[in-house]
């Protein structure tokens, strides 16, 4: 529903190259709703639960390498289907596969270093805002275009 909220996260080269404006901008545009957003440096044991289900394999001490090395833009935006439409926006998880238009396919190349996460269920979705966020973090605020994006 409208009230459906998902996780974006700019990941720490997607910061150092400057792609924050640019990101927030596309979901802007699209029309969802920002509720929360903050610059953290976020700490290995929050990023090895963030990323609990990929444990085993065998890029998971890069990847939280990866994620440790620079701050990272932690967003949370609601609106109609959210979860799935902001998945469709960041592309494929290898940028290789991204097509032009979306984020990954737009700004990178490499599954390593590809700028941008997103939440990929609702459940998921819900667990990871509640692990990057205290609820007082989140914010309800008046959407006055509201009657503009939807019918
Ligand atoms: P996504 O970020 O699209 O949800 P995922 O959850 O499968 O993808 O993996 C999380 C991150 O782990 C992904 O954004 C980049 C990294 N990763 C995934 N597959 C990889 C691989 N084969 N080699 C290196 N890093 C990988
Ligand atoms: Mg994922």
């Amino acid at each position: 529903g409208v009230y459906e909220r998902t996780f974006i996260a700019v990941k720490p080269d997607g910061v150092h190259r400057r792609l924050v404006g640019e990101i927030i901008r596309r979901f802007e545009k699209k029309g969802f709703h920002l509720v929360g957003m903050k610059l953290v440096q976020p700490s290995e044991p929050l990023l090895k639960e963030h990323y609990w289900g990929l444990r085993q394999k065998p890029f998971f001490s890069g990847l939280i390498e990866y994620m440790r090395s620079g701050p990272v833009v932690a967003m949370v935006w609601q609106g109609l289907d959210v979860v799935k439409m902001a998945r469709r926006m960041l592309g494929e998880t290898d940028p290789a596969d991204s097509l032009p238009g979306t984020i990954r396919g737009d700004f990178c190349m490499e599954v390593g270093r590809n700028v941008i996460h997103g939440s990929d269920s609702v459940k998921m979705a819900q667990r990871e805002i509640s692990l990057w966020f205290n609820p007082d973090e989140l914010i309800c605020w008046e959407n006055s275009s509201q009657p503009w994006r939807y019918q």
